[in-house]
């Protein structure tokens, strides 16, 4: 009896996954809408590093099946490819800052953008606002880690004091002072994280992250913003 409870337990976390993450194997109702098309996210090589993770959280998503297709409006491409980026952590030079969008997602070192340890942010300058679809972020997959405090928000104000959307915060305890998040916390990997940017305009995407299972620092291998390019 003990089993079979835990068992849906696990069930229910798998299929909790949110937004457009569905499984390989489950329906996702975009497949069939004529409005809509798959969007190819290209993924880097895996590691298969043996590296293993050592971390539980209750936070922590557990599910392990594949994402399914990313299905957006027609028309939707990669927005973000070569675009400026921004962070809060000055000591980086400005050349570095290029990785993020460079279109790079090996996991080799000299792939892999450091920002020092706390809160801090990169932010990528789509140049207009455009109906964003789908934001995928690799901080790292070389091996399993978790970043703590990531938080994803689009606005077209730069400073984003005004007009902001946040998409993705899984800062549970809100020691980021960004507001208490409620999704999961997740095992990076080569596919990357996907966030449901669910159409919203915006011109700005700044991603937060407050160091991760095996360090205090933040790092960044490459962000994909999707979306319908403005005319
Ligand atoms: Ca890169
Ligand atoms: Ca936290």
């Amino acid at each position: 009896m003990k089993n079979s409870i835990l068992l849906l337990a696990l069930v229910a976390a798998a299929v909790a996954v949110s937004g457009l993450a569905y499984a390989q194997d489950e329906p996702d109702p975009k497949a069939s809408d004529p409005n809509m098309a798959e969007v190819k996210i290209s993924l880097p090589d895996a590691s298969f590093s043996g590296t293993p993770l050592d971390y539980w959280s209750e936070h922590l998503d557990l599910s392990i099946k594949p994402r399914g297709p990313f299905y957006a409006p027609k028309g939707t491409t990669l927005l973000s490819l070569n675009k400026p980026v921004a962070c809060s952590d000055k000591s980086v030079p400005a050349e570095k800052l290029k990785m993020v969008t460079d279109g790079d997602k090996k996991f080799d070192e000299a792939s892999v953008l450091v920002l020092k340890p706390g809160v801090q942010y990169v932010q990528i300058d789509l140049g207009k606002p455009q109906k964003l679809f789908g934001i995928v972020i690799w901080h790292f997959h070389e091996y399993e880690r978790v970043y703590f405090d990531v938080v994803v928000q689009v606005s077209n104000d730069p400073n984003f004091k005004e007009g902001v959307t946040t998409l993705l915060n899984n800062d549970y305890d809100n020691s980021a002072a960004l507001g208490q998040g409620k999704d999961k916390e997740f095992i990076e990997k080569e596919t990357g994280r996907l966030v449901d940017a669910k159409g919203t305009e915006a011109r700005y995407v700044r991603l937060y992250s407050n160091g991760n299972t095996t360090d205090d620092m933040n790092t960044y291998v490459e962000v994909d913003v999707y979306g319908l390019a403005a005319e």
